[in-house]
């Protein structure tokens, strides 16, 4: 087993995003797996729904690598704003950005809002694509604050914390709450269970 014998598949994190890459490397290193951080760009097309945009990025970059691949896709869900950027959230932080945001959220009371995330990884050995989510709730905060953390994180404030933004959290204590955390322990837990017999060349 992967966490207690050491025995565990090596896989790949497909991802552009340092901050993502830094979340995922605090969790699975306390589960001792071994994988590594590629940072190549795959295609995301266009969905509602992130679990399709990141099943389709997977299998794109399991054609590339040829390796077990995990991509995850993740959006800041605005309830006021009708779930609005989500899907979007890349393309809308680059274009609107933090101010962008907080401007459509002027004088609106109702500020409530969630994080998703949906992780797939891509196993050869079952030749599938294996699925795993994560949600957090909270609120959009009237100004940024803090500068860790990035994308969103200075203006989301998670309704389990105690006030402060994920821009103002380490990545140990983001990682309590957000939803990337929670797919990536759900991922984590699952291929904690079932690595026992790994075939070549996975090992
Ligand atoms: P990769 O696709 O290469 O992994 P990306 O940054 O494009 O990197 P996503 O499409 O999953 O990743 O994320 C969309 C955007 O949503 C991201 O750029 C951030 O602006 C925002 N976002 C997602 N997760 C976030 C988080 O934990 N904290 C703050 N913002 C987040």
């Amino acid at each position: 087993m992967s966490r207690k014998g050491g025995r565990s598949i090596r896989f790949v994190v497909v991802t552009t995003n340092k901050g993502k890459a830094e979340e995922f490397r605090e969790i699975f290193t306390r589960y001792g797996f071994k994988f590594r951080v590629e940072p190549m760009e795959t295609p995301e097309i266009q969905s509602m729904d992130l679990r399709e945009i990141a099943r389709n990025s997977v299998l794109y970059a399991y054609s590339v690598l040829r390796e077990p691949v995990l991509v995850e896709d993740a959006g800041l869900f605005i309830d006021s704003l009708k779930g609005f950027p989500g899907p979007f959230s890349s393309y809308v932080f680059k274009t609107l950005g933090i101010r962008g945001i907080l401007k459509l959220m002027e004088g609106v009371k109702e500020r409530r809002a969630r994080f998703k995330s949906a992780l797939a990884f891509y196993c050869p050995i079952t030749d599938s694509v294996h699925m795993f989510t994560g949600e957090v709730e909270g609120w959009i905060a009237e100004k940024p604050r803090g500068e860790k953390g990035f994308g969103f994180d200075p203006i989301f404030v998670p309704a389990e914390g105690d006030g402060r933004t994920f821009g103002e959290m380490d990545v140990e204590e983001k990682n309590e709450f957000s939803h990337r955390a929670r797919s990536a322990e759900k991922f984590a837990k699952w291929l904690s269970e079932r690595l026992v017999e790994i075939p070549p060349p996975y090992e």
